[in-house]
């Protein structure tokens, strides 16, 4: 709650040693997490987790932020996975990274099952897969400065970060095994993360001066292999290269809305979709072997 009494203003932890807004604690957090944007998917997908051998339950929490956790047993294995919920955008994906980093004993893999704007024709419901990078696609506030931002462009994109190989690799071959489609279902490409869901991905407003009319078509100019728009995979997968080693990340969305035809899928189909990409995440997070973070 927020009477919580915290200690440590550099790193807060409560006297729990709870994270001030994952409000996690050791013990409470997988080495292995899939991390989703909302708690219809979380809850979802909490199907494929089971109680510990001991006996305990699949673990639960909703901290007072919002963010959740549940935690249990993959399948027949012995392995668990943490389903995380990041909520939206750069700084909610920094605090469950650092915040599940600060709890988390050892080498820790992450991968992020999101939906995102589908940027190539006839892509809508598949799965998009950065497997060659990130970008970041933000606004550029200088830009809008009247009287100095005269040649400044109103958005900047970041060189590409990379997910883990390895994991990566994992993922796209459990994606194939789980997709209906298979190998049709997904696409591998360039994701761009964006700082807003509206300027910074190409949506136009009459209400702000926003300067993106040009955008959607700049970003496939400079990067023609550029397959979705969403909001906060460059954070994890930079936030893991920064890790020293001890965190691997990759990360996959699914389709929701194609930007050059304005179609969305329909909630049936992104429930079946959540289903089967959400599965093979988790299987590749099982599958990955904890030793490898390091690159
Ligand atoms: C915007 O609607 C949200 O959807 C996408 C974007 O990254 C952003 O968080 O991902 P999630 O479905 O995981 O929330
Ligand atoms: N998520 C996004 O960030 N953008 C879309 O267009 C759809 C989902």
């Amino acid at each position: 709650s927020k009477e919580r009494q915290m200690k440590d203003a550099n790193f807060p932890l409560d006297m729990e040693g709870r994270t001030f807004h994952l409000g996690s604690r050791k013990g409470e957090v997988s080495n292995r997490i899939l991390s989703v944007g909302d708690a219809a998917r979380a809850q979802l997908l909490s199907q494929f987790l089971k109680p510990f051998p001991n006996g305990d339950p699949v673990f639960n929490m909703v901290s007072s932020r919002g963010f959740s956790v549940t935690t249990g047993v993959v399948g027949d294995s012995d392995t668990t996975v943490s389903i995380v919920t990041t909520l939206m955008g750069l700084p909610n994906m920094d605090f469950v990274v650092r915040e599940a980093r600060a709890v988390v004993d050892g080498p820790m893999a992450v991968v992020r099952l999101g939906t995102c704007g589908a940027l190539q024709p006839g892509t809508l419901g598949k799965i998009l897969v950065p497997a060659e990078g990130c970008v970041l696609v933000h606004r550029n506030p200088d830009a809008f400065i009247d009287s100095e931002g005269e040649g400044l462009s109103p958005y900047l994109i970041s060189r590409p970060v990379l997910p883990h190989p390895t994991l990566c690799d994992n993922l796209v071959s459990e994606l194939q095994n789980t997709l209906p489609a298979g190998l049709d279902g997904l696409r591998c490409g360039i994701n761009c993360t964006t700082d807003s869901f509206y300027s910074s991905q190409g949506r136009t407003s009459n209400a702000f001066d926003d300067r993106n009319e040009n955008l959607v078509q700049q970003v496939m100019e400079e990067i023609p292999n550029a397959v979705s728009f969403e909001m906060e995979t460059f954070q994890l997968l930079h936030l893991a290269s920064c890790s020293k080693g001890t965190i691997a990340a990759a990360a996959c969305a699914i389709g929701l809305a194609e930007r050059a035809n304005n179609e969305f899928m329909s909630p049936k189909q992104l429930v079946e979709m959540e289903e089967a990409a959400g599965k093979a995440a988790i299987d590749a997070l099982v599958g990955f072997d904890l030793s490898k973070t390091e690159l």
